[in-house]
């Protein structure tokens, strides 16, 4: 049996929902009156959603009742489900499958580590959701990223020490959680925002194949 497994991110790492959040965060922060650009929705990645409100509101200036928060709350989600809704495998981002069949290949077990409620539904949508060990996501965990919890709850699924999970993420919150977690952190994305991770590849293509090697010949020595 392989002593090491992977937790993946979901949005920027497997699929790009982040698109998508942009849209439904910029239509409200338009009917509230004020501009949300691309850059903005940059601090939204891997950040929950309740925290992504806190955001979007400091960047408008914008404060609200908590009656009008919940209801903000529940009209970004239903926004967000109508684009998801017609995700499919298509939308699978370059490198993810073969990364996924590189680990099967090796027996190398990985789980889902996502901030986001919907994430189960998103890998149905695109195909993948048989494919995952097990499923951490925002409704199990009490503390978001940067916090470790969801990549330590990964770990417990893995049956496996933190240390010996590798951690594939596209946001600084996530290699933060990461890192506190003790765990291999694998930037992707930009390299100097992500400058935290132990190793950085602008996508899931760089992945060299014999990448795993190294982890496991480490812990069998
Ligand atoms: P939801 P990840 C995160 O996914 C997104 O990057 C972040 O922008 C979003 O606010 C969060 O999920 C919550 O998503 O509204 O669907 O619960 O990168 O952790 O996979
Ligand atoms: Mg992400």
């Amino acid at each position: 049996m392989n002593t090491i497994g992977v937790i993946f991110d979901l949005d920027g790492v497997i699929v790009d929902t982040a698109k998508y959040h942009f849209l439904a965060w910029k239509n409200l922060a338009n009917n509230l009156g004020f501009e949300f650009t691309e850059a903005h929705n940059e601090l939204l990645k891997g950040v929950s959603r309740v925290r992504s409100l806190e955001i979007l509101l400091d960047i408008g200036k914008t404060t609200i009742s908590d009656t009008k928060r919940q209801e903000i709350l529940i009209k970004k989600n239903e926004d967000y489900l109508k684009f998801i809704s017609k995700m499919g495998p298509e939308e699978i981002l370059p490198g993810a499958e073969k990364l996924l069949d590189t680990l099967d290949q090796l027996g190398i077990k990985y789980v889902l580590g996502s901030a986001s409620k919907n994430a189960p539904y998103i890998l149905k949508k695109v195909n993948l959701f048989h494919r995952f060990q097990g499923i951490v996501d925002g409704n199990s965990v009490s503390k978001a990223k940067p916090d470790p919890e969801v990549f330590l709850i990964g770990a417990k699924k893995l049956n496996l020490k933190p240390e010996s999970c590798i951690v594939f993420e596209d946001a600084i919150a996530g290699v933060e959680a990461a890192n506190k977690a003790k765990m291999t952190s694998i930037g992707i994305g930009d390299k100097a925002t992500l400058s935290e991770a132990d190793y950085n590849f602008n996508d899931l293509t760089e992945i060299p194949e014999n990448f795993f090697e190294k982890f496991l010949l480490k812990k069998t020595i």
